[in-house]
């Protein structure tokens, strides 16, 4: 099992479908749509404390400012309350405000200096209020988002009393901006009888449909959302970007007047939730070997002041604190807890970063405890024939994860390299030189959104009478390429160049009910609802093939059809075999056994002139899942992405500074359909992440607001950053065949392995300290990687 995995040779791959719009600049963004005559810029008007009542609001100065036009408060929002779990949120706060960033009023003005001197006309009283800024003070004031919950299997209790060895410890993990280059934006055109147009870039037109609709008192039918493409998203626009469009739509529907919304970087900073923080403590049992017998954790998350996504990102976390290991007896708790910091939200990963940080740091630990390689310990823990059920009760099936170690630790020259480090280590502490470090960790993500009713997707799928196509799913571009893989798939389907497809902008006119764009399914959801609106197109086209073959041409409806003069070919029963015997390739469609075959678009045109209907609308839902929420058990996940990376970095001993000398990375990515927009999704994945756990640093001061909001002093990865030395390569897998053309969701789950920088940080620390356990939080800042690797010479004051 696992044994022999053969590597994916890299494969020739199509671009990116805006590839060209993008490096010629002619890529339409949101606020890039040309002003409209009497359009107006929204600003926003928000608090700078944690916690506050707002006492008065003064806005007849701001008013006066020649230019401004119009201002928006709580007073003018029909239904002022949203949330995309619990509508425990308020579109615009009118009496206290529960973190600082949250928006009070819109400011609407007809140009950005008079937006400017408007805001700063604007006079707002605020009384402070006593702010809950850590989870601990949340904990200790029982300040909770949601009901604790527990997942478990075993007796963790009396397992880890039987274990001859025990470790417990504290994690700390802090959160992370999103940093997607466009922000937060929206633009409305209201429109006859009350409807709105909103562009939005968003990653669930849906969901800001609707809230949209209700901030402004009009039915769902009223209001159409549109999002053509995001300059990233990354979980950020995933339910942040409604209140956005709602605030641009109150002042459209106020004013009659077109109305924009873009937020500056550092507005977008202060405002917009983070990756969640958690606070983890725990408590393991393993044996001399380093088997783990027992593992008891308790997350308490950082929701912010509002509950957002953060229950399901906590589900999600729990569901990967084992990660790619099987424990016997495990027991996961989990809390969210309710401070005033901004709603903390979806970020890449979702919560299953969180688990896996928790459990591949104690794979660590088991390691210095047992004076073993920590290769040695994932190895030995890790899912197999006969210990492949999770915590949860789901079977790990077509488990790769033995193969993709065996074959990473070859590939990676694992153990020379540990050896040339050790050496290098032992150098270092002689004469003070910078301490190395190397680990290999690994990813398995479910794939499939926990929430069940989520797992369902549409697409419109339109040929027209030149044999060209239009695509509509509710898939939204945020340049992962979803519309590139779902544009391959159709052009799959009926055997037709990617030239001949055209993917359309998201709407909730076309796709509605849809589900965000998240959880990495966007192709797998969106994909196969297109793929099922081909079929039955070419069901339809097969048919009227197989009756032209037995037709005399001068009785086709292209030369009957205008005059009437044959009657219309009637297809019956053989719509549903007919596609046995007919094949689409090359632009042309065939009988297979070759004894007929025209020209994709002639077909289509006799279709068209025989009334056969060109369209097709798809809906695909995932089957057989079953996960119950209450008892914690069953099928949460159709499958999951596995991978596994090696990573080595060096410490500069005098700055804290890390340099990752190298990454290898080996993933299953079952039949990729874009192999090129897929490694892209796996390295730009990873270094994302190598950034939170290394360099991002969110500070708020003692009011709770954001300081470090922009690039000056927050610290995104950038190309001196990159690995060294990185490889990313994939693995051949055909056995995924519950997915659309046997492939698999790439979206998040290469972010999960940034956390072998992490772990190897940890080992160069632990290494330069005798190998002892030290504990490290995330991010491994400078500060904190120099006070590790001599504490003596940093005393906390
Ligand atoms: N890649 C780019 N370039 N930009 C993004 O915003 N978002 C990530 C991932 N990759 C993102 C990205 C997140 S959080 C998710 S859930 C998936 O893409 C969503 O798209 P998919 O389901 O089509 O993979
Ligand atoms: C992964 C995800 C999401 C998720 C669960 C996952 C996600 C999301 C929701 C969700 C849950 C309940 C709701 C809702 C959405 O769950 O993105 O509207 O009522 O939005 O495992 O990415
Ligand atoms: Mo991605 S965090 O599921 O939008």
């Amino acid at each position: 099992m696992g044994d022999g995995l053969k590597g994916l040779p890299p494969i020739a791959s199509d671009p990116h479908d805006s590839s060209f719009s993008h490096v010629t600049g002619r890529s339409e963004y949101v606020d890039d749509r040309p002003l409209l005559k009497r359009e107006l810029i929204c600003g926003l008007v928000y608090s700078p404390y944690a916690r506050a009542n707002l006492k008065s609001t003064d806005f007849t100065q701001a008013l006066q400012v020649p230019g401004v036009v119009e201002v928006v408060t709580a007073k003018d929002v029909v239904t002022n309350t949203w949330g995309t779990i619990f509508q425990d949120q308020p579109v615009l706060a009118s009496t206290e405000v529960h973190y600082a960033g949250e928006v009070i009023a819109v400011l609407g003005a007809e140009t950005p200096e008079a937006l400017r001197m408007g805001l700063a006309q604007v006079k707002v009283e605020w009384e402070k209020l006593p702010a809950i800024l850590s989870v601990d003070e949340a904990v200790s004031k029982k300040s909770f988002i949601g009901e604790e919950r527990s997942i478990a299997r075993g007796d963790v209790v009396e397992a880890l009393k039987n274990s001859p060895k025990r470790l417990s410890g504290c994690l700390k993990i802090q959160g992370a901006d999103h940093f997607y280059l466009e922000s937060q934006a929206a633009v409305v055109y209201p429109k006859e009888e009350g409807q709105l147009e909103v562009h939005s870039s968003t990653q669930h037109p849906t969901e800001t449909q609707h809230v949209v609709a209700k901030a402004c008192g009009v039915p769902f039918k009223d209001v159409v959302c549109i999002a053509k493409r995001l300059g990233g998203g990354f979980g950020g626009k995933e339910s942040q970007a409604a209140p956005i469009a709602a605030f641009a739509a109150l002042m459209a529907k106020k004013t009659g007047r077109p109305a924009r919304l873009a937020l500056s970087k550092d507005d977008d900073m202060v405002i917009t939730g983070k990756r969640n923080p958690f606070q983890i403590s725990y408590d393991v049992g393993f044996n001399s070997e380093g088997k783990i017998l027992a593992f008891d954790a308790k997350l308490f998350s950082d929701g912010g002041a509002y509950a957002d996504l953060s229950t399901s990102i906590m589900e999600r976390a729990m569901l990967h604190s084992d990660n790619a290991y099987f424990i016997p007896h495990m027991r996961v708790c989990g809390q969210v807890c309710r401070t005033n910091y901004h709603p903390h939200t979806a970020f890449r990963g979702f919560g299953g970063p969180k688990g896996v940080a928790l459990i591949e740091s104690v794979l660590e630990d088991v390691a210095r405890e047992t004076g073993k390689d920590a290769l040695d310990i994932r190895k030995l823990n890790c899912y197999k024939p006969g210990e492949d059920i999770t915590h949860y009760g789901q079977k790990v099936e077509n488990n790769l994860l033995p193969g993709l170690f065996e074959k990473l630790e070859t590939d990676s020259e694992y153990r020379s390299r540990r050896e040339e480090i050790n050496s290098w280590n032992q150098k270092a502490i002689e004469t003070g030189g910078n301490p190395r470090g190397l680990s290999l960790t690994a990813v398995k993500f479910g794939i499939s959104f926990t929430t069940r009713f989520l797992n369902q997707g549409n697409a419109l799928v339109i040929i027209h009478t030149d044999g060209s196509v239009q695509v509509s799913t509710g898939a939204v571009e945020m340049g992962q390429g979803v519309n590139s893989r779902i544009a391959s798939i159709v052009a799959e389907e009926f055997g037709l160049p990617l030239s001949s497809i055209r993917m359309m902008p998201t709407s909730t006119e076309k796709n509605a009910n849809t589900s965000p764009t998240a959880a990495s399914s966007g192709t797998d959801i969106n994909g196969a609802a297109a793929q099922k609106a081909c079929l039955e197109i070419k069901k339809r086209l097969a048919a009227l093939a197989l009756k032209l073959k037995d037709t005399s041409k001068e009785l086709w409806p292209s030369k009957t059809a205008g005059l009437g003069t044959a009657p219309e070919i009637e297809l019956g029963k053989e719509i549903e075999t007919s596609l046995t015997q007919v094949a689409f390739e090359n632009c042309q469609v065939m009988l297979r056994d070759k004894s007929f075959q025209l020209k994709f678009s002639d077909l289509v045109r006799e279709a068209y002139l025989n009334r056969i209907s060109l369209s097709e609308y798809g809906h695909y839902r995932i089957p057989d899942l079953g996960f119950d929420k209450l008892k914690g058990k069953g099928r949460a996940f159709l499958y999951y992405t596995q991978g596994v990376a090696a990573s080595e970095v060096e410490l500069d001993r005098d700055t804290g500074e890390v340099k990752v000398r190298r990454v290898d990375i080996l993933m299953d990515l079952g039949r990729p359909i874009n192999y090129g927009l897929d490694v892209g999704q796996v390295t730009g994945g990873f270094i994302q992440g190598m950034g939170w756990v290394t360099t991002e640093n969110l500070v708020y001061n003692q009011d709770g607001f954001l300081l470090s909001h922009s690039p000056s002093t927050y610290k995104i990865p950038s190309i001196q950053d990159t690995p060294r030395i990185f490889n990313a390569n994939l693995v051949h897998n055909e056995g995924n065949t519950v997915n659309v053309k046997s492939t698999k969701a790439v979206g998040e789950p290469p972010l999960l392995l940034c956390l072998s920088v992490w772990t190897a940080i940890r080992d160069a620390v632990m290494s330069y300290q005798g190998n002892k356990v030290i504990p490290m939080a995330i991010p491994a800042t400078s500060e904190r990687i120099l006070r590790a690797l001599t504490p003596e010479e940093f005393l906390e004051t």
